[in-house]
């Protein structure tokens, strides 16, 4: 089918198109949007919430959470910037420093946000964990990042954190959300805040001094910690008024857990610092319950995912036309490859079409999107936003790269500088400095753009995996079935999935005496799903005798993609053995 472009007629971008966009652009006239710290610098959190209590809109509501069994929760912003004030409080009577990291292992609840408000208050680095993660990568990024404290829910805490606190010693402080932890080293999060004082005065921090540490996964190695500083803060409110429309005032729901890059930069402070009402569900993905926030909430800006949206395009439009969905302005999509379909069911069944954007947690923020006054092309990521410089490149050999031709494929380039930028991966410099060529910074995606300058995603340069909209490091997963006795080799791939995108699909090479059956396919699947968690975990899982390497021993992810997709093998030349996955089941 040939998608044609949807144009935003005066009556698509109604109310009057965001003035924003008309306005000559500048990082310097972004960053003097800013309020700045009263007494020099600059702070997320004091743009987040302070400023908005000290603008005379305290009595606004910041935060409105939904529970998953039916509670509701408002906070206005006033009462967020006390909060955090005394989590900030809390924090400095139990010695934390500045850079010291502040893990949170939580679902969507109250304390997340203001924990994180709260370390970056006192110029800590707020770093978060996704709750669905089994012990395994819980133990690992709590390691990497030598969190000192760490927030979370009893049950959490017993799960994956307990039997492992020999192996953390930094980890000073675990603090329960739901619990009085009678054990050292264990305290009640509430109990803390009880103590202190509502008043905090943010002390100096510097625009470049470290605020958030976001891991990801790359083809090898462990997970990488990715360090964005207190200057990111120009780039999510610049991104959030201009490309998700954010307007004080407006009820804003971004479903991305907070434990990914999208649910801290669009989930919290992106909105916060354009005075906007957060929408929190607790709950996971429901059809009739989402319809139900989106039309009871009158939400008017929506941020979501195309693993989401496929799931609601399963359930039907029906389900959205018994709505009231007209207070609805302006929908969004992160994460994966938004289908045309998808875009131009969001105009059927929502009255509004979805619109693509794109960006890593390496960029900290949106960096390419279909905004509101501008048309968009269905399947297309849409165009750079004002302060990026985007190209498609080709790396040469001898270092350096080329720019190429609209037209041509590549890989997706963005000439660094802008604020948001991540400033390191921790204990990883050589890592971070090959991202950079030339003034560029190389994203690992693979891309087109066209003649109107609208970029189109084509694919990963590298094994990552993105599963329902997490994106998954294969090493991490094959290191932990690796560990199972009966496993010789494990190579990860991402098969193609009606709704997740992709699933993960494992290949497994047994040991000697060790043999290919049904009941050993489940072992290791359940195996791997209690280390991993299930979000992590291989869905599926076939035998093989043999995994194709190369001649420095590394399993050709490539070559078991090409094989399951029934894809050309492509250049055999690299391989070591010859068994791209001759399974001994047939
Ligand atoms: C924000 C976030 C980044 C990777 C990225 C790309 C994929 C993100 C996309 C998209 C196609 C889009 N991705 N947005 N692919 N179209 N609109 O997702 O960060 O978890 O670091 O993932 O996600 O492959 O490189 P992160």
């Amino acid at each position: 089918m040939n998608w044609t472009t949807i144009r935003k007629t005066p009556e698509l971008s109604e109310p009057a198109p965001n003035p924003a966009d008309a306005t000559p652009f500048s990082w310097e006239a972004a960053r003097a949007e800013l309020e700045g710290l009263p007494g020099g610098g600059l702070n997320i959190a004091h743009e987040a919430v302070d400023r908005q209590v000290r603008a005379g809109h305290g009595e606004m509501i910041a935060l409105r959470w939904l529970g998953k069994n039916g509670e509701r929760r408002e906070f206005s912003y006033a009462e967020l910037a006390r909060s955090s004030n005394r989590f900030a409080n809390g924090l400095n009577r139990l010695g934390i420093q500045r850079g010291d990291r502040i893990c949170v292992l939580a679902g969507r609840i109250p304390e997340l946000y203001i924990a994180a408000l709260g370390t970056l208050k006192i110029g800590a680095v707020f770093c978060p964990l996704f709750s669905a993660f089994g012990p395994e990568p819980v133990r690992v990024r709590l390691a990497k990042s030598r969190a000192r404290v760490l927030v979370t829910t009893a049950l959490l805490h017993e799960r994956k954190v307990r039997a492992q606190r020999a192996a953390l010693p930094d980890l000073e402080h675990v603090l329960l959300t739901d619990g009085d932890g009678a054990e050292p080293g264990v305290c009640s999060f509430h109990a803390l805040l009880e103590t202190e004082s509502n008043q905090f005065a943010i002390p100096f921090t510097a625009p470049e001094d470290w605020a958030l540490l976001h891991f990801t996964s790359g083809t090898t190695g462990s997970p990488k910690g990715a360090i964005h500083v207190h200057d990111a803060v120009v780039a999510h409110r610049m991104t959030g008024r201009r490309v998700l429309d954010l307007r004080p005032g407006d009820i804003y729901w971004c479903t991305a857990d907070p434990g990914w890059v999208t649910g801290v930069s669009y989930g919290i402070i992106a909105p916060l610092t354009n005075g906007a009402t957060l929408v929190v569900d607790e709950a996971e993905f429901d059809a009739s319950r989402w319809y139900a926030i989106l039309e009871r909430e009158r939400v008017n800006v929506w941020y979501t995912a195309p693993t989401a949206i496929r799931m609601l395009m399963k359930a039907g439009a029906g389900l959205a036309r018994n709505r009231d969905l007209s207070a609805l302005r302006f929908a969004a999509s992160v994460g994966e490859p938004l289908h045309p379909e998808g875009v131009v069911w969001g105009l059927e069944a929502l009255g509004q079409p979805f619109h693509d954007t794109w960006w890593q947690t390496e960029t900290g923020a949106i960096m390419i999107a279909n905004t509101p006054t501008q048309d968009i092309r269905p399947g297309s990521m849409g165009r750079p936003l004002p302060g990026i410089e985007a190209a498609i490149v080709r790396r040469r050999t001898e270092g350096g790269v080329d720019l190429l031709e609209p037209g041509a494929e590549g890989e997706l380039a963005l000439r660094a500088g802008w604020p948001s930028l991540f400033r390191g991966y921790l204990d990883d410099e050589e890592r971070y400095r090959q991202c950079f060529v030339a003034g560029w910074y190389l994203t690992g995606d693979l891309a087109t753009r066209d003649a109107d300058g609208y970029y189109w995603f084509l694919g990963r340069a590298d094994d990552v995996i993105k599963t329902a909209g997490h994106l998954i490091g294969p090493f991490e997963i094959e290191s932990v079935l690796l560990e199972h006795p009966a496993v010789a080799e494990a190579g990860m791939i991402g098969k193609p999935d009606d709704f997740a995108g992709q699933i993960i699909k494992a290949f497994v090479a047994l040991k000697p005496g060790h043999a290919p059956s049904d009941a050993l396919r489940k072992e290791l699947i359940g195996f791997a799903r209690t280390r991993l968690g299930p979000a992590v975990a291989p869905r599926e899982l076939e035998f093989v005798a043999d995994l194709p390497k190369t001649r420095s021993g590394k399993i050709m992810r490539r070559l078991l993609r090409a094989r399951e997709l029934g894809l050309p093998l492509g250049d055999l030349s690299a391989l070591e053995n010859n068994a791209p996955g001759k399974t001994p089941e047939n």
